[in-house]
């Protein structure tokens, strides 16, 4: 039963898919069979001998141009396939080349992302060590501060030295009663009241004048020395009408300087006239008042030049 089997085998050769599989099995093949399991010499002879035996070729025949159909059907439809196998070759290729570049994309934005993550640790670094040089400087200048006020204290100490051993008032020191600032300013806070002329007055005949306060420091220093009680300071409006200080110099209006409200030129005082003299108030901050009122004073001098 060799022969037998050949179709079949020719069936599973040729059945590409399952499409074809199933036409292919629905095909009666009784002839067929009647014929291969027929003599060999009646299946080699070519002038049959019965009415059916004339169209005996008929079954091979039309099987060949059946598988001959098939294999053009199943080499188009592979065409096909082909086609559609190579389009979808085609959309994967792209597909993967998408995916390349969402990929690249991704690792350079991954690479630019770590080296942004690098620059922000190296500025931290930076900023940290900037920092610390901060610190160390602002240290060095706290250290410069206690320099300065203990080499102020060593002046103030030597001045007092030289005139308990020589009853003088030493070079570059302040007269007895008045108070260094800085290395050559000295301060007089007065404890007794003057009217404000006669404060003036008071502080000229020391070589001096009432407080012209031009500086922060001066400010700071003043105001640090009559909080909370009131004292005269040479600021006027007397003489012009505008505010000035004693050495003839204009006042910059400053209004954090002044009470608020304040100068006001009030004349509901009943003395006569306006309010024409600054004094600092309570809080270190100035009023207007009037100058014949008797306030403290604060009187701003030299070190002495000479001995
Ligand atoms: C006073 C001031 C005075 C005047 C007055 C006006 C409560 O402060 O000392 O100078 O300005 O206020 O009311
Ligand atoms: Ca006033």
């Amino acid at each position: 039963m060799k022969e037998a089997v050949e179709p079949g085998s020719v069936q599973g050769s040729v059945v590409m898919t399952t499409e074809y599989q199933d036409d292919f099995q629905n095909t009666d093949t009784s002839d067929n069979r009647a014929f291969w399991t027929r003599e060999p010499e009646s299946r080699l002879g070519l002038v049959p001998r019965s009415g059916r035996g004339r169209w005996m070729w008929a079954g091979p025949v039309l099987s060949a141009f059946f598988l001959l159909a098939l294999i053009i059907f199943v080499s188009v439809s592979n065409r096909k396939t082909d086609s559609r196998f190579s389009s979808v070759e085609k959309s994967v290729g792209n597909l993967s080349s998408a995916v390349q570049t969402v990929t690249t994309t991704l690792q350079q934005s991954k690479a630019s992302e770590a080296e942004l993550q690098k620059e922000i640790v190296r500025q931290k670094i930076t900023m940290e060590m900037t920092e610390r040089k901060l610190d160390s400087v602002s240290e060095s200048v706290k250290e410069l501060d206690q320099v300065e006020s203990l080499r102020s204290a060593v002046a103030v100490l030597k001045c007092s030295i030289n005139r308990v051993l020589h009853n003088v008032t030493a070079s570059g020191c302040c007269p007895l009663g008045w108070v260094l600032s800085g290395s050559s300013s000295c301060y007089f806070f007065s404890s007794d009241g003057l009217p404000w002329n006669q404060a003036r007055d008071f502080c000229t005949n020391y070589n001096a004048h009432l407080a012209v306060l031009k500086t922060k420091q001066d400010w700071d220093f003043v105001t640090g020395g009559t909080k909370p009680l009131f004292f005269w300071i040479g600021l006027s409006d007397e003489r012009t009408g505008d505010w000035e200080w004693v050495d003839g110099s204009p006042y910059i209006m400053d209004r954090s300087q002044w009470k608020p409200g304040q100068p006001d030129n009030w004349k509901g005082h009943g003395l006569g006239g306006t309010e024409d003299c600054a004094m600092i108030h309570a809080n270190g901050q100035l009023n207007d008042d009037h100058c014949s009122r008797s306030y403290r004073y604060v009187c701003q001098g030299h070190t002495l030049t000479h001995t």
